[in-house]
């Protein structure tokens, strides 16, 4: 969605990335204050709008799923739900390219109430909490003074792929795009929490962003690290993604970054820091997003009594995305294939692939490097001599030497999916 009258929202932050420029090139291209409140956030998208549908190849068998473009600053999505928003990337994005492009990019909220619009001339980061001076940050303040960082890194829902479980769990039954990989620019939050001192004592740094709950009984989304994690340096406050302002959507105008770990973390359209002395109870820490301390979260179906934790770091996993389930090849020939893969919080260091169900396995080459928390894309052909059904599969092995297993975990919030993915094939 482009307009090229710029609204007063592109003018500010025109000026205010003088000394950006180059990581955030475009940024007044956008005007998103006109856009959105344009089209608003609580339009009414009924699949009427969608005229495609796409299938889910869910662990029930395939589900429908409608394509919307109804949405500010977005293009072909997956649609799931309509308010709050969530949005699925289709696959074949992730075969365009090793970057997710922010119009495609995947959208998750908890809560409805979601501003429209951001007026970036009014708008303060809170820091506050056990901290020596309590700050109020302009976007200015932040982004003019402190030192530019910039990183790649996939942003994935805990829930990525949660249709896939088996037996079925609750929650939003996503395939496997509600991941993206992106570039950050931003300020390290170090860099930011350095400014306030943080007071001898602080345990956990908890984040909130400008949403709201629909009833106010209701838990506001909030999420906590922990301080040495908070100020390990590679955590940031993101105010672009891919060299342009973040959508709406995912966080406009700033977000955190917390590479390597599901993005349940990365609070969007932050707002408040407060430096914790103890650790932080509230609901979305101690009773969402926590998984069993097992191997893989994995859990039998029923079982009881387990210690649960807060999800924490990402694993290894790795996708085709040019051919899907159901495709077919002349037997006899070589079928290129390709995909993409991350190391979840390390780098990729192989990407295997094999089209006899597992029995052997072949190298694949890896495509550029562009850091060790982003997609890593991975090409190579295989033979598919004897003709009838192939299942054709994938690993990533990490360079921590972690690799996806070739059996599903499972537990009760459908987290963490992580298994070998396979893609039933045909050679005729
Ligand atoms: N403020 C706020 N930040 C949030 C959330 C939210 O509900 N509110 N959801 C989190 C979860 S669970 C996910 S999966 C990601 C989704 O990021 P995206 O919409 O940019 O893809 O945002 C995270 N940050
Ligand atoms: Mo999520």
């Amino acid at each position: 969605m482009r307009d090229d009258k710029e609204g007063p929202f592109s003018h500010s932050l025109t000026n205010l990335h003088r000394g950006h420029a180059a990581a955030t090139r475009g940024l007044s291209r956008r005007a998103m204050l006109r856009n959105v409140g344009a089209t608003g956030l609580s339009l009414a998208v009924s699949p009427a709008l969608a005229d495609e549908l796409v299938k889910l190849p869910f662990a029930s068998g395939p589900r429908e799923r409608p394509v919307t473009h109804a949405f500010p600053q977005k293009g072909d999505m997956i649609l799931q739900r309509v308010r709050p928003p969530l949005l699925e990337t289709p696959m074949e994005v992730f075969d365009r390219g090793v970057f997710t492009p922010n119009e495609q990019f995947y959208v998750r909220w908890h809560w409805a109430e979601i501003p429209n619009s951001v007026d970036v001339n009014t708008f303060r980061l809170a820091v506050r909490g056990h901290v020596d001076r309590t700050l109020s940050l302009s976007i200015p303040d932040m982004i003019g003074d402190l030192p530019r960082v910039e990183l790649a890194a996939v942003n994935q829902c805990s829930g990525n792929s949660r249709g896939l479980f088996a037996p079925r769990v609750p929650g939003a039954q996503w395939g496997h795009g509600a991941m993206g990989n992106a570039k950050w620019t931003g300020v390290r939050l170090k860099d930011v929490l350095d400014r306030a001192g943080i007071k001898a004592g602080a345990v956990q740094v908890r984040f909130r962003g400008l949403d709201e709950p629909v009833v106010p009984e209701a838990p506001t989304f909030r999420k906590s690290l922990a301080i040495d994690h908070a100020r390990d340096g590679e955590v940031m406050i993101a105010y672009a993604m891919n060299g342009e302002q973040l959508p709406l959507l995912n966080g406009f105008p700033l977000r955190l970054i917390v590479p390597g770990w599901y993005s349940t973390y990365w609070v969007k359209m932050l707002s408040d820091i407060e430096v914790l002395d103890k650790v932080d109870d509230n609901y979305w820490m101690a009773v969402a997003y926590t998984i069993p301390d097992t191997p893989h979260a994995s859990i039998a179906p029923g079982q009881t009594g387990v210690k649960m934790v807060p999800i924490n770091r990402m694993v290894p996993r790795s996708f085709f995305t040019n051919i899907a389930d159901g495709a077919s090849f002349a037997a006899g020939t070589r079928v290129p294939v390709r995909g993409i893969a991350f190391g979840g919080d390390a780098g990729v260091a192989k990407v295997e692939v094999s089209s006899d169900g597992g029995k052997s396995w072949q190298p694949t080459r890896l495509g550029d490097d562009f850091g060790k928390y982003g997609f890593r894309q991975w090409q190579t052909d295989l033979a598919l001599a004897d003709k009838g059904d192939h299942a054709l599969m994938v690993r990533c092995t990490n360079s921590s030497g972690e690799v996806q297993p070739d059996t599903p975990n499972w537990n009760t919030s459908g987290f963490m999916l992580n298994v070998i993915e396979t893609v039933q094939v045909k050679a005729v």
